[in-house]
């Protein structure tokens, strides 16, 4: 049987054209209006939730956790601008538990640093929306993180530069509970303890679930503000869900110590049979479960 010759195929034809991110209108502008900042919240949580649908994959559970914490830093905290997300005296901000990767996609759409429609590339094929965040890819995005255990020692190292040059940006990295129990969180914590670092804030999103099991039961973080005072930090208790009081809390101006917020939060939010259930961790609803999700999560 001859072997049919190969022809080199031109590069246009290998596959659909890479999807190019830039700058959109934004959805929403930035408030500092806690009515304002809940519908915003209220449209991340749906696309959330059709996000992850379409793609049949996500982490459903802690995006709806982190949405309030998300928002109220996207939409009335960070110095950021869609328009030049790489300004240089811009807020950094790191999604350290990079698989709620979906969370992060939809803020930064409606915030206008690209398309909300081109959220739907979720997790296909090619597209750069992977399911941890890329530095790479997706404009607004400072650090590769999904590996837990690295955005604090980035956010560090970042806060560290800002201190060394004068500057006044501040750098912020949203953390899961769960994510704790690397041991690295506590190296960056110790020596930002130490250089007293007041440009630095690490958000837990407390919703007391890691992925199989309650973070109680696998390995105590109690009395958590305590450890990271122990380390040098100022520790603040928030409800994780009520964006006046992030707005409250995160837009505090840095002291002369790192500020760890603890947000505490419930997996699911919003969702009735998703809310509190370490079940929706890593999960994805059926038809007939989407359709009373949306009904619930309706503007
Ligand atoms: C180093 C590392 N180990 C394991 C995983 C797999 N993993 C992904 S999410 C997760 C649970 C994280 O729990 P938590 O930090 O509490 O996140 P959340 O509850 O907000 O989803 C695990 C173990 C990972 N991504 N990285
Ligand atoms: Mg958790």
């Amino acid at each position: 049987m001859a072997i049919a010759q190969r022809t080199a195929m031109p590069l246009e034809e290998k596959g659909p054209a890479p999807l190019v991110l830039g700058a959109v209108k934004p959805s929403f502008e930035k408030t500092e209006d806690a009515e304002a900042l809940r519908r915003i919240a209220a449209a991340v949580r749906l696309k959330v939730v059709k996000t992850i649908a379409l793609a049949k994959l996500g982490h459903v559970g802690g995006d709806l956790s982190v949405t309030d914490i998300l928002t109220t830093l996207f939409f009335s905290v960070l110095d950021v601008d869609p328009g030049n997300p790489a300004k240089p005296d811009r807020d950094r901000f790191i999604l350290s538990k990079g698989h709620c990767a979906a969370a992060l996609y939809s803020v930064l759409s409606l915030r206008g640093f690209f398309d909300p429609e081109a959220v739907d590339a979720f997790m296909k094929p090619l597209s750069p929306l992977n399911g941890h965040p890329n530095r790479r890819k997706i404009p607004g995005v400072e650090a590769n993180t999904g590996p837990l255990g690295h955005g604090l020692p980035i956010g560090l190292g970042a806060a560290i530069g800002a201190k060394l040059a004068g500057q006044s940006w501040r750098t912020f990295v949203v953390l899961g509970d769960g994510e704790l129990q690397e041991g690295s969180n506590w190296e960056a914590a110790m020596a930002a303890g130490h250089r007293g670092l007041g440009n630095l804030v690490a958000i837990i999103d407390r919703n007391r679930f890691q992925q199989g099991a309650g973070t109680e039961a696998t390995n105590r973080l109690e009395p958590l503000a305590d450890k990271f005072r122990a380390f040098g930090w100022d520790a603040i208790d928030v409800d994780g869900h009520d964006v006046g009081a992030l707005h409250a809390v995160l837009g505090a101006p840095g002291a002369d110590k790192p500020r760890a917020v603890i947000a505490r939060t419930f997996k699911g939010r919003g969702v009735s049979f998703m809310e509190d259930l370490v079940d929706w961790h890593h999960k994805v609803p059926s038809a007939e479960q989407l359709e009373i999700a949306l009904k619930e999560l309706a503007l």
